[in-house]
């Protein structure tokens, strides 16, 4: 039987898009053929973005095959927190001295990002839903990869809703009231339900330390 997902194919198609680059000059399409590279089983229903949560999702999303984040599939949990670059003409990877994330737009990691983002939020399918940080001002931003990216890629012809989950501690006064979730509902195709529920963070961190219990008890 063949394999699935072939690892020398998929790291020559990643060492493509940025190798022998300028640092600054790696646009998001660069991607293209590593994203192509992989074949992925999207299960409806279970996609979840998240923006200024990172780390909760992340521990909420790991032993809960209800959930899927970005971080979840192979090319997301491959490359999380990992930093590259190369130089104009050269053949090298480099892992550090690379630019930062605001230091231009068209560098490694930002474009791939982006591009995967792209990927995940256009293959998403079903009811899928955003956590998002009630401890902030503005849960929303427009400039985050979520909003910039994901909100905008969502396919209307598949996606039925987008529920917000707001996680928000007791003395937090930020609520689903909040003005910022205007702005995400003007970008939002208006063919895709906007839905948003506060969720006590106490829960998700009872769900965190016992995988046990099920996502409909958590969420
Ligand atoms: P985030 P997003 N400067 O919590 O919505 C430095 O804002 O953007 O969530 N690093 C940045 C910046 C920035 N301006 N913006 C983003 N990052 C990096 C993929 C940084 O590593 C998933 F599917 C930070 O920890 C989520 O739904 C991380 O991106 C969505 O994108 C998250 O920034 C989360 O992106």
């Amino acid at each position: 039987m063949a394999r699935e997902n072939d690892c020398e194919i998929i790291w020559k198609a990643f060492e493509q898009a940025y190798v022998g680059r300028d640092p600054c000059d790696v646009p998001p399409q660069a991607y293209d053929p590593l994203i192509n590279s992989v074949k992925q089983h999207v299960v409806c229903n279970t996609m979840m973005f998240w923006s200024k949560t990172k780390d909760t999702v992340k521990a909420f999303a790991d032993n809960r095959e209800c959930l899927v984040i970005l971080e979840g599939t192979l090319l997301g949990f491959v490359f999380d927190e990992l930093t590259w670059c190369s130089k104009n003409e050269s053949k090298e990877t480099f892992t550090t001295d690379c630019p930062s994330w605001s230091h231009c737009e068209n560098n490694p990691v930002r474009s791939f990002w982006n591009r995967a983002s792209v990927n995940f939020a256009a293959t998403s399918c079903g009811n899928v839903s955003a956590m998002l940080n009630g401890s902030l001002e503005a849960p929303f931003s427009s400039t985050s990869v979520f909003g910039s990216v994901e909100v905008k890629n969502l396919d209307p012809s598949k996606v039925n809703s987008l529920t917000v989950l707001l996680v928000t501690k007791e003395t937090d006064l930020t609520t689903c009231d909040n003005p910022s979730f205007h702005a995400l509902q003007n970008i939002l195709d208006t063919k895709i339900a906007y839905k948003c529920r506060k969720v006590p963070y106490s829960k998700v961190e009872g769900c965190i330390s016992d995988p046990e219990i099920p996502c409909s008890d958590c969420l």
